[in-house]
């Protein structure tokens, strides 16, 4: 079994979480709704039409949830920031949000727990999304760079470690082509317009950064899915070339080269949908650190008759309660991948598994965990042995959270929350945790 001293002295270990799934207080303080509040509160999209209005309320018990971190012994947080808690409108800052966030960077580093921001983990401000500037609209990346500086002069002095955005692919298509998450709509224009605002946006929020915090380091987390294809036969290996020009490289190209993947690009402008091309270049700007979230891999077929011409297979592996593979080696070949594309530090800034919890008396047995984070550290050290400059990995989740769509119906933490009284329980694994980073 490999110990926490097989890795660097300074790497950081750590967990994530984001505001919209753990905060609650949906209305306190000033903060505006977001679109995830509106899109909870409409009824048929979340499971037992559940919604994040309390979540783990960790707005009010986060120096508990902090002594949990630090009992466990995590050097490292990575949380969002709400954009319409400090700025209800998209643009007015709003004082009692912004202090939530200096007690929680302050109270973080009393207890020597580095902060790891996210600015956007999809908790858009409904008061601009009504206004029409959403990210389908160009104004929307200037409205992302003025809320991404003002929290760069609040926070920068004390917070080095940003990133912009939390998996840009989920907001632009899962929020506006397959119409799952927020502001659900079902349109592939309007998301293809939407991925090209929001990197238009992470280049003005880097630009910002270096004028204003010299010292930090700033970056963008990818959701990390290897695309791998179902079989060997011709077609499916092309159909996952361009699923993974889909998921993968319609954001990471640009953010490399300044362009987009130029099959996928034609496919797209054959069917009539116009791939905007402008400002793209910034896109390519310098980062410091690069965000992988990792799962799972996705097993694709060839399908003549689907819009795109793929489609997802269910693969043979043992899979976990969102019904995704446990699959270890897919996250080796993704850091390998990422390092050779972009040549700067990574961070796994998600990784963790949905498990059947239950609790017996005050103990949840969560072996599934276990074992699933086991391998996966084992693949993150081979990664590290194999020359990538990996610094980091933050597990998700703390606690267990609304969890999107499914609400609070799968749970990802390593401590677990009843959600009639909100009590905190550390879970099997948090206490196996705390042994691994003794050893
Ligand atoms: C994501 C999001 C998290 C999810 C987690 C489990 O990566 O999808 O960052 O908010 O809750 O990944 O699905």
């Amino acid at each position: 079994m490999i110990s926490r001293s097989d890795f660097p002295k300074d790497f950081l270990w750590g967990t994530a979480t984001s505001a919209y799934q753990i905060e609650g207080a949906a209305n306190e303080d000033g903060k505006g709704p977001s679109i995830w509040d509106v899109f909870s509160h409409t009824p048929g999209k979340i499971y037992m039409n559940q919604n994040a209005d309390i979540a783990t309320d960790h707005y009010h018990r986060y120096e508990e949830d902090i002594k949990i971190m630090k009992e466990i012994g995590l050097n490292a947080y990575r949380f969002s920031i709400s954009w319409p808690r400090v700025m209800p409108d998209g643009r007015k800052k709003n004082e009692k949000g912004m202090n939530f966030y200096e007690k929680l960077v302050d109270k973080l580093l009393e207890n020597e727990i580095t902060p790891f921001i996210t600015l956007y983990h999809w908790d858009y401000p409904y008061a601009l999304y009504e206004r029409g500037i959403d990210w389908t609209h160009p104004d929307s990346a200037f409205y992302f760079r003025d809320y991404a500086a003002a929290m760069f002069e609040r926070l920068g002095d004390r917070v080095k470690l940003w990133t912009t955005h939390n998996e840009p692919w989920c907001a632009a298509f899962l929020g506006y082509y397959f119409g799952e998450h927020a502001p659900g709509h079902k349109d592939l224009q309007e998301a293809i317009y939407a991925a090209h605002n929001i990197l238009r946006s992470h280049a003005l929020a880097l630009e910002a950064f270096r004028e204003i915090v010299k010292d930090g380091k700033i970056g963008i987390v990818h959701m990390a899915i290897k695309v791998e294809p179902a079989s060997d036969k011709e077609g499916d290996i092309r159909a996952a070339e361009l699923a993974d020009q889909a998921i993968n490289g319609w954001f990471l190209q640009p953010l490399k080269e300044g362009k987009y993947p130029e099959d996928l690009r034609r496919l797209l402008e054959s069917k009539g949908i116009k791939v905007p091309d402008e400002d793209l270049d910034i896109a390519a700007k310098p980062m410091d650190l690069f965000g992988v979230n990792y799962y799972t891999r996705l097993l694709i077929k060839s399908c003549p008759e689907c819009e795109l011409g793929y489609d997802i297979a269910r693969g043979p592996l043992p899979k976990t309660e969102m019904g995704w593979e446990i699959y270890p080696q897919g996250l080796y070949d993704t850091l390998k991948r990422y390092y050779e594309l972009f040549e700067i530090p990574l961070y796994i800034t998600e990784n963790g598994i949905a498990c059947k919890d239950e609790i017996e008396g005050d103990a949840v047995n969560d072996e599934c965990r276990i074992d699933y984070l086991k391998k996966h550290f084992e693949m993150a050290l081979k990664a590290l042995k194999g020359g990538v400059d990996l610094k980091g990995y933050f597990i998700w989740s703390l606690l267990d959270n609304f969890e999107w769509t499914h609400g609070y119906s799968k749970r990802f933490g390593i401590v677990y929350v009843d959600y009639k009284t909100l009590r905190r329980i550390p879970k099997k694994s948090a206490i196996w945790l705390k042994e691994f980073l003794k050893s």
